[in-house]
């Protein structure tokens, strides 16, 4: 395609729309003068701005307008020749927070997804043969069921606890904004449908411990399969050797589910507890850390990790939230005097996770240390969240080399921090903040993109995604969102193409694209998470 000047745009804006109540923000790429339009691009107001700022990440010159809050309806930015319309709404991400959520169903593995949920997008059930144990081939085990990971067919249980519990604590802290049927099979069986969809996963996970209370890492290939299908990909699947990660970040979820299910299904919740319990003694019995590594000749994702405080003090925090016995709550006091990353909420650091528990659900009765202590530690770790978002000229929350390999989780994980802090201080500059990485999420950003599938007027469209690249469909699967750029640890067919391209650019919306262009559940599930917020009346 060759691009015209027409198709440049010189403002980013938040593609989807903007909320009534909430300031809008927009950024401009000129010297302006800018003015503020209604829908028949008649002048409403000139705006004044000083000289765009140069910002490091994207190599752009560009001011970020505040227009404070706007009436429902459709607006216009004009600079010279261009105008570009948004819309002002009362609810306006209601159908992408859904989408975002339902994007996980799609990721249904071990079942078929029928066209009555799925629409095009249906496939018939895959990965349902018994997988082989990697360390004796002679055993085979049926564990199908789970989320396929990413744009590839694993399912490994640490990334996929961290994505289970991102959506409970969505329904624990902003039911109103995550709420909404989906049209997925358990609809209307009494569960919010983000807590059914939560249940897909953890159930899964269950299987995933072995009988003396560990946790497999992962249900993979040795090698990623080729973009076919999921249910057209027979080459076995092995259960590969356990972890402490993946025990501990089990046992956190599962602890965390015990709550949030029993008032809907005693039964399940017990059946998590037990495991949790059981996964905790197992940690207990093996102190010393050993990171996971992925066995000679498997190239499927390794999730190694260095350590594993922040996983076991997660699951301390949560396991004391389930029970109420204190000796857990003495267990995550030690592990947090050794020092917690609390604004990390992704597979590798989930500090921030225990975090969530400690300040939101246990309170007071965390003590001193995990509530008062960790309430301060956390708000002057949300604080620096919020100076890196001032210091980019977009208000992105990432400095220029903080673009790595999936870099919408620390954007989306700032963003939770912050709305934390807000919920924590009332500090509303902490919850506009959140609301600009909201917004980079669909379109405010130096790309001009909406990095969720199916949204926004220029959205991703070619994600690393084997069921968009196989299904024959033009439109890949709706509600996934990229990973975004990545400068950091870029493939080397990236690095020819892209050259010296700024971070915040270094983005190919093309297929093979693994490592800027992907797709994850935990993606997903943080960005489901910062958008139940916001779905919410203001
Ligand atoms: O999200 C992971 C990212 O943080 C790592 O830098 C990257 C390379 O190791 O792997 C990402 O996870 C991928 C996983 O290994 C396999 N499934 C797809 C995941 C998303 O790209
Ligand atoms: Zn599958």
């Amino acid at each position: 395609m060759i691009r015209t000047k027409k198709d440049i745009s010189v403002f980013r804006v938040n593609q989807v729309g903007f909320a009534a109540g909430l300031p809008v923000r927009a950024a401009v790429l000129a010297e302006g003068p800018v003015r503020l339009t209604d829908a028949n691009g008649n002048t409403v107001r000139e705006i004044s701005i000083s000289a765009p700022e140069p910002d490091d990440a994207s190599g752009d010159r560009v001011k970020l307008l505040d227009l404070g809050c706007l009436e429902e309806g459709v607006w216009g930015l004009a600079c010279s020749d261009e105008t570009r319309f948004f819309s002002v709404q009362r609810q306006p991400w209601r159908q992408v927070t859904n989408a975002l959520i339902k994007g996980l169903y799609f990721q249904r593995c071990g079942c078929a997804l029928d066209s009555a949920y799925a629409g095009p997008y249906t496939h018939p059930a895959c990965h349902t043969a018994p997988a082989v144990l990697w360390e004796d081939r002679t055993v085979s085990l049926r564990v199908c069921g789970g989320w396929h990971d990413a744009g590839d067919y694993g399912k490994y249980v640490g990334p996929g606890a961290v994505a289970a519990a991102h959506l409970m604590y969505a329904h624990l802290l902003f039911p109103e904004g995550c709420s909404d049927p989906l049209n997925i099979p358990e609809t209307g069986n009494g569960l919010p449908d983000i807590l059914n969809e939560a249940r897909y996963e953890l159930e899964w996970i269950l299987r995933m411990q072995r009988p003396d209370g560990a946790f497999h890492h992962k249900l993979a290939k040795a090698r990623f399969a080729p973009f076919i299908m999921p249910q057209d990909d027979m080459q076995t699947e092995y259960l590969m050797p356990v972890s402490h990660c993946a025990a501990a970040a089990a046992c956190a979820c599962l602890a965390l589910g015990s709550r949030v299910y029993r008032e809907y299904d005693a039964a399940f919740a017990n059946a998590m507890l037990l495991s949790a319990l059981r996964g905790w003694e197992w940690l207990v019995n093996h102190p010393d850390f050993v990171p996971f590594k992925n066995p000679e000749g498997v190239r499927t994702g390794q999730y190694g990790e260095q350590t594993d405080t922040d996983d076991r003090f997660w699951a301390a925090c949560e396991i004391y939230a389930a029970t109420g016995n204190i000796a857990f709550r003495s267990t995550a006091e030690e592990l947090y005097a050794r020092g917690q990353n609390l604004t990390r909420f992704g597979w590798a650091d989930v500090g921030g996770m225990g975090a969530l528990c400690c300040l939101f659900c246990l309170k007071e009765t965390a003590g001193d240390i995990l509530y008062a202590q960790l309430k301060r530690d956390f708000l002057s770790q949300s604080a620096r969240a919020l100076e890196l978002s001032d210091r980019s000229a977009y208000g992105t929350a990432l400095s220029p080399d903080g673009y790595v390999w999936g870099s919408i989780l620390p954007v989306m994980s700032n963003a939770a921090a912050m709305i934390a802090d807000y919920l924590l201080t009332g500090n509303v500059r902490m919850r506009d903040a959140a609301l600009i990485q909201w917004s980079y999420a669909l379109g405010l950003n130096a790309l001009d993109i909406c990095f969720v599938t199916g949204f926004g007027k220029k959205s991703v469209k070619n994600p690393h995604h084997r069921p968009s690249g196989a299904d024959g469909i033009d439109a890949p699967v709706p509600g996934l969102i990229s990973g975004g750029p990545n400068k950091r640890f870029p493939y080397p067919a990236t690095m020819e193409r892209l050259g010296d391209t700024p971070p915040a650019r270094y983005f190919l919306d093309e297929t093979p694209s693994a490592d800027t262009n992907e797709i994850a559940v935990y993606w997903n599930s943080i960005a489901s998470l910062v958008a139940a917020f916001f779905n919410r009346p203001f």
